[in-house]
């Protein structure tokens, strides 16, 4: 009998989180559906508009925050909607004991959207204490998360969580997620490296030698072939199965580092440590960095924990240049 993601996540943890992954998946769903059909709906391209963080908005980065915001907003246990996409939070105020802050991207690496390569939803969830600040609520490290969720839409549609109890993966089939591989492990080292080559001479000189140590096998005794998609939940995906590390260091242009905390990584960096992986920004674990606001950078070393904690010794060991 095949397992759904709402069976899977309410016989684990209850009819509350179950709710709310499942609106999740509904909106996954449909995201993926206008996604299979946008040349032909003539939803790819620029929506004409920045987000707050500077960045072009594709028309279909704000169908996915419709979607999704939309499939969350209705439930009663959400106190707030926070979107890499929306200048502010959604509070919800008539709600003040709803238990969960949903965090989310609703469509990660969309500038590859129009040459037909992977792109990802991200959802983190953090919990509220009755009565509590939801702004606050949503602003706890990453170790407090209640889960962590990415669907890759890729040759098959692929959703990924964990809420602590291991990493589950499901695919979409005839409209449901349905479990294909439970408790899934990250390969303590894995043969690939994963960063963006050409911004190397934009980064601390560190981060060549690290990735130089990488390919000829000095940093962990295994030479590292390279893969790159450029689109996080892609690179990510390969290295959960696969082993290895991803990594998007400081640069010139983004000098705290490009993804952000809230909705990349910290949902992605409990997936990768309930699935034995590592993950730190190059001097601390990245869920006990306390956010000061939703919109935060980090740079990211993310992985198989032989790779993580190489690349950690070799920058922390070393002196800032
Ligand atoms: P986005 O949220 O605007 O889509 O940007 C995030 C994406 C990630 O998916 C990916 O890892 C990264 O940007 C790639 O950046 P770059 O093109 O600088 O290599
Ligand atoms: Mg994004």
């Amino acid at each position: 009998m095949p397992i759904t993601l709402f069976q899977h996540s309410q016989q684990r943890h209850g009819n509350g989180l179950a709710d709310v992954l499942q609106a999740t998946a509904v909106a996954a769903v449909q995201i993926e559906r206008a996604l299979r059909t946008a040349a032909l709906a003539g939803v790819l391209g620029a929506a004409g508009h920045e987000n707050v963080q500077g960045e072009q908005q594709q028309k279909l980065d704000v169908l996915a925050n419709e979607t999704l915001s939309a499939a969350l907003r209705g439930l009663h246990t959400v106190a707030a909607l926070v979107s890499e996409e929306d200048d502010e939070p959604v509070l919800f105020a008539d709600r003040p004991d709803a238990p969960y802050i949903v965090i989310f991207d609703p469509l990660d690496g969309s500038s590859n959207l129009d040459v037909n390569v992977n792109v990802g939803t991200i959802v983190s969830i953090q919990a509220r204490e009755p009565g509590d600040d939801a702004v606050a609520a949503a602003l706890q490290p990453g170790s407090q998360q209640v889960a962590g969720l990415y669907v890759n839409y890729g040759p098959s549609t692929t959703l990924v969580y964990t809420a602590g109890s291991g990493v589950h993966s499901f695919t979409l089939s005839d409209g449901e997620f349905v479990l294909s591989t439970e408790n899934l492990c990250m390969p303590a080292s894995g043969p690939y490296y994963s960063l963006n080559e050409g911004n190397l001479a934009e980064s601390e000189p560190v981060y060549a030698r690290v990735v130089a140590g990488l390919r000829d096998g000095s940093l962990t005794g295994e030479r590292h072939s390279s893969r790159y998609v450029g689109s996080f939940i892609a690179d990510f995906h390969r290295t959960l199965l696969k082993g290895g590390v991803f990594l998007y260091p400081p640069t010139t242009k983004n000098p705290k580092g490009k993804l952000r905390l809230l909705y990349e990584a910290n949902p992605l960096s409990f997936i990768a440590e309930q699935a034995g992986g590592a993950a730190t920004d190059g001097r601390q674990r990245i869920l006990d960095v306390a956010p000061k606001e939703p919109h935060v950078r980090t740079p990211l070393i993310i992985g198989s924990r032989t790779e993580v904690s190489a690349v950690s010794g070799m920058l922390t060991g070393s002196p800032r240049e």
